[in-house]
């Protein structure tokens, strides 16, 4: 299987993240791609390959995040640092404009003139810093998406992007959890407009990732021709959306297909209810799957709290291949550096091997 990489995406490094009101070492570092490039490569199971530099990003990001929410993300922290920002540190949101404030931003859509009030109106959390090195990562992350998801059209072969920053909290525009670009979306989009009947081209996106893709949810939610389904954590972040009762809207209305689950789950439950969720692909018969790849259900994630073991990762790769799809994964979250490259690669070759 090829592995898509970009020395860019290592770049975005924000020193501290704000976590239970206490400042903590950021979760989501440049480690986490080492550990698993260093868990794939070496046996010729993998095949390491540089994404193209050449791709337009911006221009495929465009279909999937707005305009003003892009020109913000590229030109934040150069105005940041004009304003007297630190340019060796990190540009946090101060305020949110919560509904209960202002309806103003809900529903007309004129973002606030401050620099101020746009880090809080492109973000919904306190976990998205931007430093000098954000965007050029950002872009990095969906270049390497679009990159493995070319050779799923070119070749129909399957293929892995090894990214960050993540991408499913990322709305069309906002940013949140880690993400910035919605590198996942951004790929089902170019799969659609590559392939010789656009509108035919059913997609499916499974998200595995511990926590809800509230960002690919809102990204597809009213569109009938990408089913999203989801298994995550009932009671955890991002806390507002997740919900069963979360399912599509207008002619998206029955393609979004949520399965919250309970803190402590393990691997007979979780396998139950992957297999749920993969029926429902499995019905919907895409044109292709893309793979929402977190590995943050890990029983010693730092902020994950299910209880899989490494064993139900092959697990869950046999019963993804059962898909017989041609299929893209995308990396999503895991914090414990120790296993996240074991976890991965167990993942992938169960789904290789059907073993
Ligand atoms: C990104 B991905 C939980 C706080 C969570 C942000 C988590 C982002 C996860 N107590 N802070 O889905 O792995
Ligand atoms: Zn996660």
């Amino acid at each position: 299987m090829k592995v898509f990489v970009d020395e860019e995406c290592s770049l975005h490094r924000p020193p501290y993240e704000i976590l239970s009101g206490k400042i903590v070492a950021y979760h989501e570092t440049p480690d986490r791609l080492l550990q698993i490039r260093l868990a794939l490569e070496g046996d010729g199971v993998f095949q390491i390959e540089d994404a193209d530099r050449s791709i337009d990003v911006q221009r495929h990001a465009l279909q999937v995040h707005s305009v003003d929410y892009i020109e913000y993300l590229e030109s934040a922290f150069g105005l940041w640092v004009e304003e007297g920002g630190d340019p060796e540190g990190s540009l946090f949101p101060e305020t949110f404009p919560n509904a209960k404030i202002t309806q103003r931003f809900a529903t007309a859509n004129l973002a606030p003139r401050s620099l101020a009030g746009k880090t809080g109106y492109y973000c919904f959390d306190l976990s998205c810093p931007i430093t000098a090195d954000t965007y050029t990562s950002v872009l990095a992350s969906a270049r390497v998406s679009l990159s493995a998801a070319r050779e799923l059209s070119r070749s129909g072969e399957s293929a892995f992007a090894l990214s960050r920053p993540p991408g499913h909290h990322a709305g069309t525009s906002v940013a949140g959890g880690y993400c910035f670009f919605n590198n996942v979306a951004i790929a089902a989009k170019y799969l659609q407009q590559e392939s010789e009947c656009s509108t035919c081209c059913g997609i499916a996106i499974l998200d595995i990732d511990y926590h809800h893709g509230n960002g690919t949810q809102e990204i597809f939610y009213s569109d009938s021709s990408v089913t999203y389904v989801s298994l995550h954590a009932e009671l955890d972040y991002p806390y507002f959306t997740g919900s069963r009762e979360e399912r599509g809207d207008g002619p998206g209305e029955g393609f979004n297909h949520n399965f919250p689950l309970p803190f402590g789950t393990e691997d007979g439950a979780y396998c139950g209810e992957l297999r749920k969720g993969v029926k429902v692909i499995k019905e919907f018969d895409p044109a292709y799957l893309i793979v929402s790849l977190g590995v943050d259900t890990f029983e010693s994630d730092p902020i994950g709290a299910f209880k899989l073991t490494t064993a139900c990762y092959a697990e869950i790769g046999c019963i993804i291949r059962g898909l017989s799809k041609p299929t893209l994964f995308v990396l999503e979250g895991g914090y414990d550096l120790d296993t996240i490259g074991k976890n991965v690669r167990t993942l992938l070759e169960g789904f290789i091997t059907g073993a």
